[in-house]
């Protein structure tokens, strides 16, 4: 009896070993590089196509001399539905980018980011933004919730690069522009 489960037990971990190795192999495959449209998914709202625009958000990303690397402002608050443009601008020296998430899934996708150090995030929810430049992401906040955005080029989140975004439902008229 004791050999039987032995084995069991060996080859369930044997499954899910097999498992989780499909799962992390090959691009387009990262875990949860698309999750908004998982159904049953952390809310976190959708792409926006641009087609209107509530609200302008300007961020801008630097390094600092003390080797700091900051998203400003790194604390926002938006209304519930309301469609947003990020506006960012990478003022610093290197390539960075923002990556916007449930906790959970920015904190997945930073170990993912660990393992993989060479790719690059082609999804609806991050954009990069090389050194210098400007980078827009548009994005429909539906549900009232909290959120993080995040540089998950390894070692930048550790170096300050998040932020924390509020969705509320009770906040003043969406303002235009
Ligand atoms: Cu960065």
């Amino acid at each position: 009896m004791k050999t039987f489960t032995l084995i069991f037990s060996l080859a369930l971990a044997l499954a899910f070993s097999t498992l989780s190795l499909e799962a992390s192999s090959g691009k387009g495959q990262q875990p949860h590089a698309r999750a908004f449209e998982v159904p049953g998914h952390d809310p976190i709202g959708k792409p926006g196509d641009g087609s209107s625009i509530d609200r302008t958000i300007e961020i801008s990303v630097r390094e600092t001399a003390s080797g700091y690397m900051l998203f400003e402002p790194d604390a926002i608050q938006i209304e519930s539905g309301s469609v947003v443009r990020f506006s960012i601008r990478n003022t610093g020296a290197l390539n960075h980018e923002f990556f916007l998430g449930s906790f959970d899934e920015v904190a997945k996708h930073q170990q993912w980011m660990r393992e993989h150090p060479d790719m690059q995030h082609d999804s609806a929810n991050s954009v990069s933004i090389p050194s210098g430049q400007n980078a827009d992401l548009i994005w429909e906040f539906s549900d009232v919730t909290s959120l993080e955005f995040a540089c998950l080029i390894p070692g930048h989140r550790e170096a300050g690069m998040w932020g924390v975004i509020i969705v509320h439902d009770h906040l003043a008229p969406k303002s235009k522009g």
